[in-house]
């Protein structure tokens, strides 16, 4: 009986090691990247510098790129954003100040939990695009180059429409 137990124990053990997978690391994907079409006037370059972040938000020469992380492995972070439409590019979350709509840069970037779905949608959060150098127009696309901790950087492409 004791060797049945002894058996039963060293099949169990060696069921349990071979389950043992290797780490397990973000996989990411981006989805369904947008832009709102942005005209950018030539008279308004170089003028004035307003530092009003609540009233840079979409209006003048600034966009925004929405987007879905989709992430099937562990947790990650989105750090950073580029692009070569803008002279800035920052990663903003929407805030309520009273019944006034505010944005601010998010602090150490974006959470991307393990197994889950980011979603950078109209009044959450989202990538502002600062002082753009050209209008964004219906039917455009342009790179966004994403930089997350532990995936690196991955370029999309962001497709200018209206909401
Ligand atoms: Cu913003």
């Amino acid at each position: 009986m004791a060797r049945f137990f002894l058996l039963c124990a060293i099949m169990m053990l060696a069921l349990f090691t071979s389950c043992q997978r290797a780490p397990e690391v973000p996989e990411i994907s981006i989805n369904e990247v947008w832009s709102r079409p942005v005209a950018v006037l030539a008279a308004s370059a170089g003028t004035s510098s307003d530092s009003g972040m609540a009233s840079m938000h979409h209006t003048g020469s600034n966009g925004v790129v929405y987007l879905i992380v989709e992430n099937r492995g562990s947790a990650d972070r989105l750090l950073r954003a580029h692009s070569e439409v803008c002279a800035v590019t920052e990663i903003h979350q929407t805030i309520m100040e009273g019944d006034r709509m505010m944005m601010q840069q998010a602090e150490g970037g974006l959470a991307i939990p393990a197994r889950g779905n980011v979603t950078l949608a109209p009044r959450g959060h989202h990538i502002m695009l600062i002082d753009l150098q050209r209008s964004l127009a219906a039917g455009d696309s342009f790179e966004v180059h994403l930089e997350f901790e532990k995936s690196g950087v991955k370029t999309v492409f962001s497709k200018v429409r209206q909401p």
